[in-house]
């Protein structure tokens, strides 16, 4: 898979993409990611690549031109037109779903807004589609970006270095993590759970899968209402629904 990423701070994207699993991704050739900046497209004499708003208002806003130009240049090297992400507030927010449909295309390009974003008329013409990362606002779409290509990059096959890590998410079927620990076995004089050091498989999958759905019920209980759950699951939880109310 190709990633680029356009952006008028090539060298902060290049840094947090060199480093720990993505780094060594990279290196290995199961992604190709290139930080392309914005700014060598322009065509303005003084390279700028922003101006006001039409309408006047507060900010600077990304001219069409150098994101134009610099899409291009992604093209021509292309067999197919790659998929445009726009970075933004005003996206549709990103999900583990959208994440792994992203995976399976062979080229993304995501851009990065800056100032108060960009021309209209690029979002009109080029962009595929918006995304958000979370209703909060950043000062550029960078940060963004590197989540996106972060989580899309540990999907693709080869990358993790257990590809148990990324089984476990459809393993637990939408429900969250159940609590994990390693030596020693008492720290601070808190002791790890016995059925853990017990050796008994069968017991320590039904703990984990019963921690899994506890967590669920008292910190996502929205995440249940779209959990694959089984039967015995349901029981599990309406007991816990049950010792909550008789709490109350
Ligand atoms: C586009 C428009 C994304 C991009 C305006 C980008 C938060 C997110 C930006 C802006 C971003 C997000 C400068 C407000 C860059 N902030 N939630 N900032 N701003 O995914």
């Amino acid at each position: 898979m190709q990633i680029d990423i356009m952006t008028l701070f090539p060298e902060m994207c290049e840094a947090v993409l060199s480093e720990s699993i993505i780094g060594r991704a990279r290196e290995r050739g199961f992604v190709d990611i290139r930080c392309v900046n914005i700014r060598d497209f322009t065509a303005d004499k003084h390279n700028r690549v922003d101006d006001a708003p039409y309408g006047g208002g507060m900010g600077m806003l990304m001219q069409a031109q150098p994101i134009y130009d610099c899409y291009q240049s992604l093209c021509e090297n292309a067999e197919e037109r790659p998929h445009l992400v726009y970075m933004s507030p005003q996206g549709k927010t990103l999900t583990q779903e959208k994440v792994k449909s992203l995976a399976k295309l062979p080229h993304l390009v995501l851009l990065c807004g800056h100032y108060e974003g960009v021309d209209e008329r690029i979002l009109d013409e080029i962009v595929d589609e918006e995304i958000s990362i979370g209703d909060y606002v950043l000062t550029g779409g960078e940060l963004p970006a590197m989540v996106l290509a972060d989580a899309v990059c540990r999907m693709l096959d080869g990358v993790l270095p257990n590809d148990e890590a990324k089984s476990l998410e459809s393993h637990y079927n939408g429900l969250l993590e159940y609590p994990q620990y390693t030596r020693p076995p008492v720290w601070h004089g808190v002791s790890v759970p016995d059925v853990l050091l017990s050796g008994h498989h069968e017991n320590i999958e039904k703990w984990r899968h019963e921690q899994s759905l506890l967590r669920t019920f008292l910190r996502r209980p929205d995440l249940l209402e779209t959990a694959e759950l089984s039967e015995k699951d349901r029981k599990f939880l309406k007991t816990l629904k049950d010792e909550q109310e008789k709490e109350e």
